[in-house]
């Protein structure tokens, strides 16, 4: 038996404490399977974002001269005490957001992952030393933390995303302020609460739940050293403006709208498995998810109607029961969404070879369901090949060669991930070179990255950073050069050259 998880509800985390919101105005969360009401949070305001800020800022100093190592002891009790809740975790995960229990037992997985990973920096964070241009003179460059972070994380990926943001801000030695999407913040407090427990000292880690106003107060706060973002492409971008305004630091995932080629030489029992994967797994809720199949004439029908077979028989439902291999959207609004675009694509004039429609059979009633749906026909420059939707829907678009299927998939404002199915080494090399995004997959779809290499995108789905990976660590630090002089005379750099 596991232990139970310690979930807070109810309340935000200021200064190692769980504290009401000063506004005393609550926010639901729903099981999205069921409508059913799992837990009332803070509707977090200004006041109590700027009281998290405060609680921040207080234990910054401490946390920047605790040594790395020791930060990062912490972190491995984290990571060990995931473990141990990993099963618990995972089942308030698909309660509140929806995802089916193998999805959430990996999005805790991936912050395991990530925290194991991350938790070994605290005894490298790698500077580098460099001969100087002059003699008795010494040059390094090391990292140094930012301040007071804030991290805003959606909720796709509950407990993962926060996990990539979250934990190399810490053993970076920033102290944080945490606010997850409305959609899921109990699984922020458990996560919270989990952190608390490892020995995260008071004021380090902070969370204020809520919606649209605590995201506001957070990325307007004056104190507040960086941003890290992500979520849709139009907030990120308004994010990102009033972070300029002010020269604040800003890192933003954003948006995808991902493509896998299939070539008349792909192993299409392959395609078939990876695809329905890719286009349908978590609900088609990844920003990695695939919404484009780019394919050759010769196979087009054959991987429609292998898919259609597929996302046609996909058991469809609460994501507790063991049976069921698709859960329901998040909630009513992503779930119009969906239905918006298939709306547009209908007008566009694709055809619906599967889905296209809620579900509303025995069972299924008051959840957020809708059909597993595969739109073929597709045009490169309609609204569907073009708009990321965020739900169970891909569209099946015809190339004629090589070079047009890159144009297809270099064709929209995103760039985060895609893929090639090919058994032609010529062709996949092709692929790796053209395609302009952050993330290429050969003979696999699009969804799947793991946190020891950088995750991110190109254009509109980023701003040039990367999470996982160690390049995480260029967002969480500053670079600083040192310089010392040993020589006790002066040498001036450039100009005193014999
Ligand atoms: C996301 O959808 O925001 O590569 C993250 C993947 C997962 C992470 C997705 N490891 O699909």
């Amino acid at each position: 038996m596991s232990e139970p998880v310690a979930v807070t509800q109810g309340r935000n985390y200021i200064g190692g404490r769980w504290v009401e919101s000063a506004s005393g105005r609550m926010l639901e969360s729903l099981d999205p399977a069921t409508g059913e009401v799992l837990g009332l949070v803070p509707d977090s305001t200004a006041e109590d974002v700027d009281r998290a800020m405060r609680a921040g800022a207080d234990a910054w100093p401490r946390w920047r001269a605790t040594p790395a190592p020791r930060r990062a002891e912490i972190l491995y009790r984290a990571a060990e005490l995931l473990v141990r809740r990993k099963e618990d975790l995972a089942r308030l995960m698909t309660r509140e957001m929806g995802k089916i229990l193998p999805e959430t037992r990996g999005d805790v997985q991936e912050a395991i992952d990530m925290t194991y990973f991350i938790a070994g920096e605290g005894r490298r964070l790698h500077g580098y030393t460099t001969p100087s241009e002059m003699p008795r003179k010494a040059a390094y460059c090391l990292r140094a933390p930012l301040g007071v972070v804030g991290v805003i994380t959606p909720w796709n990926f509950p407990m993962a995303i926060p996990s990539w943001k979250i934990t190399p801000a810490l053993v970076c030695g920033n102290t944080v302020v945490f606010k997850p999407a409305p959609e899921t913040p109990l699984v922020a407090a458990a996560y919270v609460a989990l952190l608390e427990e490892a020995g995260v000292p008071q004021g380090v880690l902070n969370l204020v739940t809520g919606g649209d106003e605590a995201g506001a107060a957070l990325v307007d706060h004056p104190g507040v050293a960086l941003i890290s973002f992500t979520g849709s492409t139009e907030v990120g971008l308004q994010v990102a403006a009033r972070c300029a305004a002010r020269g604040v630091r800003v890192s933003l995932e954003m948006g995808g709208k991902n493509a896998a080629i299939v070539l008349d030489d792909a192993d299409l029992d392959l395609v078939a498995d990876a695809l329905t994967w890719s286009a349908f797994g978590t609900t088609g809720q990844r920003c990695t998810a695939c919404s484009r199949i780019v394919v050759t004439p010769r196979v087009h029908d054959a991987v429609v109607d292998r898919l259609a077979g597929r996302a046609g028989r996909l058991r469809v439902g609460s994501g507790l029961d063991a049976q069921t291999e698709m859960g329901p959207l998040v909630s009513e609004r992503q779930r119009e969404r969906v239905e918006r675009y298939v709306g547009i694509g209908h007008r566009e004039g694709v055809r619906v070879a599967v889905g296209g429609e809620r579900l509303t059979t025995a069972g299924f009633e008051r959840g957020f369901f809708y059909a597993p749906t595969i739109l073929d026909g597709v045009r490169p420059q309609m609204r569907v090949a073009q708009e990321e939707i965020f739900g169970p829907v891909v569209g099946v678009i015809d190339c004629t060669s090589l070079d047009e299927a890159f144009e297809i998939v270099n064709g929209v404002r995103y760039g985060l991930s895609a893929s090639i199915f090919t058994r032609d080494i010529s062709a996949a090399m092709r692929a790796i070179e053209e395609i302009r995004t952050g993330i290429v997959y050969v003979n696999h779809g699009t969804i799947g990255a793991e946190v020891h290499l950088p995750f991110g995108g190109t254009r509109q789905t980023g701003n040039g950073h990367r999470e996982g990976g160690l390049q995480v660590l260029d967002v969480f630090t500053e670079w600083k050069s040192v310089y010392i002089d040993y020589s006790g005379r002066l040498q001036r750099a450039q100009i005193d050259r014999d």
